[in-house]
């Protein structure tokens, strides 16, 4: 399907002379009208691009269609978007096969009902949830040797500058972390190897960027030269906060090398601008390089300060800090112009960063900024081993493992396909080098992008999904609000081929696509995972303590084992449910109307909930999740005598 107002490629009246988006044409920018052309043309043209591909181009055989009961052979993690949680999805079929709420409540888990899930969320003194809303970008997964390891996917919460942790035994979030004196969280992605020792050959730190510059600390102050931004580091296992580095301009993106010494992020507001027309002011922003060996040595020498009332170090990575490379913890490499995105090839060798308002990728050579780092590069710019010509409005990028990088044109509409090594030639003078392999038209707008383990060393160049932005009219309209539309495109041929367009909700930012082998999931809770556990249905009653009511009470299909209990008006009570099913898949509810109480057991998990037993009456406590022929007999009966 082709979108006619969109200059293709080949539109070379269009194509030949854009360089980069000036203000005055983003400014009047409508969605889908590629408004540039900027006369400033000093840097390399495209080489002649091939036409868009037809998704009817040479098929390779592959299909998202799977028989039923046929199983997925790849998960996806999606990052939810502002349901603030994280989805799971079974590829290729793009089926969806969980949701794990995170940051804001959930009706059918009873996330933000549950005691056990209030704690993890975070509740204010009076036991209210402290937050119920969340913004989820970008979710990432542990690694060991370069490759997931299926402990750890995290994922952030831009509103409350929050980062959470999901088990993947279990696919529950189980911790969750405010990062102090941090607004805009954005970027994360986790280290994959350690700097200094490199027997550590898994994931132990998170990195997270700060998109908003802040006074720190805060305080109602319009003085820009007091905000500034925070780079932060997360333990991967005790989620503290280890230290932040103050930075100059933004972070957004994250991206992580896989020796594990550095870690970069790209900055669109270098010019530290509080509107955008400021934050567009320069021709040039940055990539933020973060030597990790050299900040945590710093961190022990003690050359930190604190700020404000948060006890986690923080060093000194501004502009003026690091003149001299030898002790500098951080670099800043010019990228043009409010990059978008920071991607790690997965040959270890590169982070590519995306123009977004230059129509251009900067290629980084990692080896190149370790020795600048080591006083063996004069300059830092000189670890620029190629800035190529992509087309309009580049932002994400993915890799097939065979060379070849995919990255998202906002802008066109379009996929470009380019091959890594050729770009570098063509920027070194080789004019024969023609980089671009392919193009291809998504539907539309798109944002994120990911290939089947892009950014592991198993990069294996099968599937891509496409984040749009926009779905327009690929779907049945359904009124003002359009679905989202994920598409996956096969990427095993030389020319890429539109496999399906999938509906999602609004809005995954950034997805994570591996092979099954790499998780192996448990179907059924240990009884031990929650202390408060009641492993014998003889266990189950009611126990007074003064106004503190405690019901204790276990689940088998088709019965709850306490069939009626009675409390008093005015009492708090806890009520403790524990599922002794053991059976796969058998789940159950526990619903007590009136009282805003809605949650589920699975297979011999414990829940918990309090609540004040302010309603005088019968409230008959039933099962929410069908699970037996007598399902909807399944019930309690609580009343609270006046
Ligand atoms: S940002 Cu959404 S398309 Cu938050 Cu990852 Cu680039
Ligand atoms: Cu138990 Cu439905
Ligand atoms: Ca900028």
């Amino acid at each position: 399907m082709k979108n006619d107002h969109i200059p293709t490629p080949n539109d070379t009246t269009v194509w030949g002379r854009r360089r980069f988006l000036n203000t005055a044409a983003l400014a009047g920018l409508t969605l889908g009208t590629a408004a540039c052309a900027d006369k400033e043309s000093g840097g390399a043209s495209t080489p002649a691009a091939p036409a868009a591909a037809a998704p009817q181009a040479a098929h390779t055989g592959a299909s998202a269609h799977l028989k039923p009961g046929e199983l997925d052979t790849y998960y996806g993690l999606w990052s939810g978007g502002h349901t603030g949680d994280l989805r799971v999805l079974g590829l290729p079929s793009g089926r969806e096969l969980l949701r794990i709420p995170c940051f804001a409540p959930d009706a059918l888990v009873g996330w933000g009902i549950t005691n056990e899930s209030k704690k993890i969320m975070g509740t204010k003194p009076d036991g209210h949830l402290r937050y119920t809303v969340g913004d989820t970008h970008h979710t990432h997964a542990s690694y060991k040797d370069g490759n997931y390891d299926g402990r750890y996917a995290w994922i952030n919460d831009k509103i409350n500058s929050r980062i959470a942790r999901i088990r993947l035994d279990y696919f529950v979030c189980d911790k969750i972390t405010q990062l102090p004196n941090v607004q805009g969280f954005h970027g994360i992605f986790p280290d994959k190897r350690d700097p200094v020792d490199p027997a550590i050959n898994h994931t132990t730190r998170v990195f997270c960027g700060g998109e908003f510059s802040i006074p720190l600390p805060n305080a109602p102050t319009e003085d820009r030269a007091r905000y500034q931004s925070l780079f932060s580091c997360v333990d991967a296992e005790t989620m503290e906060v280890r230290w932040q580095v103050q930075i100059d301009g933004n972070c957004d993106l994250v991206a992580t090398s896989f020796d594990g010494k550095l870690a970069a992020t790209n900055q669109y507001n270098t010019e530290m601008g509080a509107h955008f027309e400021d934050m567009m002011s320069a021709e040039r922003d940055a990539c933020l390089f973060f030597n990790i060996a050299r900040i945590e040595a710093a961190v022990k020498a003690g050359k930190f300060k604190t700020i404000g009332t948060s006890k986690v170090p923080v060093v000194d990575g501004t502009r003026a800090s690091n003149k001299d490379a030898q002790t500098a913890l951080t670099a800043y490499i010019s990228v043009p112009k409010n990059p978008h995105g920071v991607n790690a090839s997965p040959d270890q060798k590169y982070f590519i960063c995306a123009g977004k308002l230059s129509p251009t990728a900067t290629i980084i050579e990692l080896s190149k900024v370790l020795d600048w780092f080591d006083g063996k590069l004069a300059k830092i710019d000189d670890t620029i081993v190629a800035e190529v010509e992509l087309g309009l409005g580049p932002l994400h990028t993915a890799f097939d493992g065979r060379g070849n990088a995919y990255t998202t044109l906002f802008l066109d509409s379009q996929v470009v396909k380019w091959n890594v090594d050729k770009a570098i030639a063509f920027f070194k003078g080789d004019k024969t080098a023609n980089y671009v392999v392919d193009r291809i038209d998504v539907h539309y707008q798109p944002g994120h992008i990911n290939a089947s383990q892009s950014e592991t060393i198993a990069a294996d160049g099968k599937y891509l999904a496409v984040g749009c932005k926009f779905s327009k009219d690929r779907f049945l309209p359904v009124g003002p609000l359009h679905a989202e539309n994920e598409q996956l495109i096969d990427i095993s041929g030389e020319k890429m081929v539109l496999l399906a367009d999938h509906p999602v909700r609004g809005e995954p930012h950034d997805f994570i696509i591996f092979k099954r082998e790499l998780l192996s999931p448990k179907q059924v809770y240990d009884l031990d995972h929650n202390p408060l556990a009641i492993k014998d249905a003889k266990e189950s009653g009611v126990f007074r303590n003064g106004k503190k009511v405690t019901v204790k009470m276990t689940s088998l299909a088709p019965t709850f084992s306490l069939r009626e209990f009675k409390v008093k008006r005015g009492d708090e009570v806890t009520l403790i449910l524990t599922n002794l099913d053991k059976i796969e898949d058998l789940t159950h509810g526990f619903a007590i109307p009136n009282y805003n109480v809605n949650f589920i057991v699975n297979p011999q998990e414990t829940a918990s909930v309090t609540f004040i037993a302010d309603q005088p009456g019968v409230f008959w406590c039933y099962c929410t999740h069908f699970c037996h022929a007598l399902h909807l007999e399944m019930r309690s009966r609580m009343i609270v005598e006046a």
